[in-house]
């Protein structure tokens, strides 16, 4: 039998998919605003299409499409076309068929619910997750991947449900340096999390790499001062928000509509991927503006650490080594290193150069 998430972790790292809400929203097959699946039932062909690029790309793991599919948040973004349970239903099958096509684990997301922001109890949100997680057990997801929490005591919640499957659970909260939304302080999230009994602990979405380091490196400190010891994993957004308050992107004027001048480019991936490696993430992956090729940046800076390289690198090569046959001669200058790793890209646009992963 293929190894399980916590034997990769264990023996190496672990490369993640995501951004699908965004990804297929700009293929036109979600909604910006709602963030729903309908598309697992309505256009089955695109999720599984865009499985297929996170595969190639190395992805080690395919997140099942379930983002946002809990009966209440349904019921208000789109007045529940379809349940939570049917979409769940759906996008197994379709991430199992995607993960037969190459040694990857599937991963069954569970998110945020409305009902605790509005002040429901925890008996109200737990049964939520436990709709979330039924047509996940019945599809033998291969762990559970709860993420995207802005109060560290929801997810306790929802880990406390989701461990009850016997599943390694992977937790992560889309928080930044500031912590959550009643701030509690990342290192508390942290430990909270591990405390619950999430086997993998970190941060996802909102934030830009740069952020989501500083985030984990304080949820770091704070789980090996409590001699916690739990897998780290970092999924950021693939938008730079410098300067952005605790709701990061979001409060950028530009999302969620416009937000491509902000968008990081695959080298800059290499740098958070390999910063991120050397604080000892083991499980690495992009959110909302990651894209396949931002995922094949990550599987080609920790090529030597996993010992491959992904299959779609058979049409490329790290650090713009692949361009040297360019059509002309001042292109195929770039095809090193150097220039990419120094190139300060600008939006082409009169006005100030982007910011600078650096
Ligand atoms: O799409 C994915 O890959 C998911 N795993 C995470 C999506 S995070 C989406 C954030 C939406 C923000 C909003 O509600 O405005
Ligand atoms: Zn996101």
């Amino acid at each position: 039998m293929a190894a399980g998430l916590l034997e990769r972790l264990r023996d190496g790292v672990v490369v993640g998919d995501g951004g699908y809400v965004m990804a297929l929203e700009k293929r036109g097959f979600v909604k910006a605003g709602n963030w729903t699946p309908e598309a697992v039932v309505e256009h089955p062909e695109a999720v599984k299409q865009l499985h297929r690029e996170f595969l190639l790309a190395g992805s080690d793991v395919l997140q099942t499409f379930t983002f946002y599919s809990t009966d209440d948040v349904l019921r208000v973004k789109n007045g529940q076309a379809f349940s939570c349970s049917q979409l769940n239903e759906n996008a197994c099958r379709l991430t199992r068929e995607v993960a037969a096509e190459g040694d990857v684990l599937v991963a069954g997301g569970i998110t945020l619910t409305k009902a605790y922001s509005q002040g429901k109890g925890k008996q109200e949100v737990q049964a939520i997750f436990r709709a979330q997680l039924e047509a996940l057990k019945r599809n033998k997801v291969d762990f559970l991947l709860v993420e995207y929490y802005n109060y560290v005591e929801e997810i306790e919640w929802a880990i406390e449900e989701a461990r009850k499957s016997g599943l390694a659970v992977a937790a992560s909260m889309c928080i930044g340096r500031e912590g959550d939304l009643a701030d509690v302080p990342p290192g508390e999230c942290a430990v909270r999390m591990a405390r619950a009994g999430a086997d993998v602990v970190g941060v996802n979405c909102l934030f830009d790499p740069v952020m989501t380091l500083d985030t984990i490196r304080l949820m770091k400190e704070a789980l090996d001062a409590e001699g916690l010891r739990p897998f780290l994993m970092t999924q950021p957004n693939g938008f730079f928000s410098t300067g952005m308050d605790r709701y990061g992107y979001l409060s950028c004027p530009e999302y969620p509509l416009a937000l491509e001048s902000r968008t990081v480019t695959r080298f800059d991936v290499h740098m958070y991927a390999r910063a991120a490696y050397e604080l000892g993430v083991r499980y690495m992956g992009g959110c909302c503006g990651f894209e396949p090729y931002h995922v094949r940046a990550i599987s080609e800076e920790l090529a030597k650490e996993r010992g491959k390289l992904p299959p779609s690198s058979a049409k490329h090569e790290p650090w713009g080594a692949g361009i040297s046959n360019s059509s002309f001669e001042f292109i195929s200058a770039r095809a090193n290193r150097e220039h990419w790793e120094n190139l300060v890209p600008t939006t082409g646009r009169p006005g100030p150069a982007s910011h600078h992963f650096k």
